[in-house]
């Protein structure tokens, strides 16, 4: 999964990038139409589940759920329209980490000298609606000339999409983000190549201070028509040296500011949030493994983010819940009080799961 740091110049970015990443070396650097930059870092998500269950298994390698972050600079306040490299680059992301400047400092500069963050928030996604809107346009307009010509595709598959795409269009001209419309599986997936900004979920995260006055702000006055949004207060400066210092020292200041958990446990759990993400495991002697799933996400899809031939051969699932696991202490035991069970494709994978896929490999799939 790959979240994109994204807000307007100076508002901290980079502050929660190495905050959240400081364990971890960027694993690129990588310079965008001259002047943006985009930083990447792939962290391990923490888990006490598989604390437990590397203790119980005692496996030779243990593989936590993995969360890339990229730290997105380059968009401004009067763009409007993306460069285009840019655009390419939020538009593969899964979800956004919108950084908001709420802390007031005479020694860096807003790019509209004065510190508003829910206007700021509305200028980020009023241009987000601006760039899926052009694309909409644009498809719209391939649409129409697709129907002037005639001689391709049928007529009421063209009318269709044109449908999809009008329906976008007066979703965005009224101000809302294209994840507010329940959309049927059909029309996700011929939608889902666009990459559209405005689907896409974000966490804001208003970037407090310790020292300046905290404004607050109810989520629902700075949501500005999106759905899939989440809300954090975070003081990002402090947190970055927080995780500079070593474990003993970290555990006092966190202490000292009455913070319970670590700036990484804060945003993986509200991105966990905020796109419905699951975790199920893979346990056996050599490698435990938690995998981080989308909501309603069935047996054989699951299979599919392991392996793909794990999918296309998909038989069955064995699947017992971690919670089963821990309370009765052991696999037989939990086979006993008749709770570990065999799934079928359709079923839907709860967090929490511990699975073991049956399938057959695709040389037998020739017999
Ligand atoms: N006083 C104060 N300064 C902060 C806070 N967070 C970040 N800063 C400072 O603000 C400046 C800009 O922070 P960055 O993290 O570089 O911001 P950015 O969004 O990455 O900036 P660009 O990449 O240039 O758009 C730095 O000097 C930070 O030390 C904060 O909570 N309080
Ligand atoms: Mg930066």
């Amino acid at each position: 999964m790959k979240l994109g740091i994204i807000g307007l110049p100076h508002c901290g970015k980079t502050t929660l990038f190495s905050a959240l990443t400081h364990d971890y070396n960027p694993t690129g650097k990588k310079v965008v139409d001259g002047k943006a930059q985009i930083d990447t870092a792939i962290v391990s998500v923490p888990d006490e589940r598989i604390e437990w269950l590397s203790n119980h298994y005692n496996p030779t390698k243990v593989s936590h759920a993995k969360i890339t972050f990229q730290d997105i600079s380059g968009i401004t306040n009067n763009q409007e329209t993306f460069p285009r490299s840019l655009l390419t680059i939020l538009s593969q992301v899964d979800g956004f980490i919108h950084v908001v400047r709420n802390f007031d400092d005479p020694n860096i500069p807003h790019p509209m000298q004065r510190i508003n963050a829910e206007e700021d928030i509305k200028i980020l996604l009023d241009e987000f609606a601006i760039n899926d809107m052009l694309i909409v346009e644009r498809k719209l307009e391939s649409l129409n000339s697709e129907w002037n010509k005639g001689g391709g595709r049928d007529r009421p598959e063209i009318e269709y999409e044109q449908k999809l795409f009008e329906q976008l269009h007066h979703t965005l001209e009224t101000k809302y983000g294209i994840d507010t419309l329940q959309l049927t599986k059909q029309h996700q997936k011929l939608i889902s190549g666009f990459g559209f900004l405005t689907s896409k979920p974000m966490l804001i995260v208003l970037n407090d201070d310790d020292k300046s006055q905290k404004q607050k702000y109810p989520v629902n006055t700075i949501r500005h028509g999106k759905l899939k949004t989440e809300v954090i207060s975070l003081m990002s400066k402090l947190e970055m040296e927080i995780a500079q210092l070593d474990q003993d020292d970290a555990s006092f200041f966190m202490k000292e500011y009455g913070m319970s958990e670590t700036v990484l446990d804060k945003i993986i759990q509200s991105a966990y949030k905020m796109m419905s993400l699951k975790s199920f495991y893979t346990v056996g002697n050599n490698e435990i493994r938690a995998w981080a799933i989308t909501d309603n996400t069935n047996a054989q899809q699951a299979a599919g983010t392991i392996h793909s031939d794990m999918q296309s051969g998909f038989i069955r699932a064995e699947v017992m819940s971690f919670a089963d696991l821990k309370e009765l202490g052991s696999e037989s035991l939990v086979k006993a009080a008749g709770k570990w069970r065999l799934e079928g494709k359709e079923y839907i994978v709860q967090d929490g799961d511990i699975i073991n896929i049956r399938f057959s490999p695709p040389r037998n799939n020739q017999n």
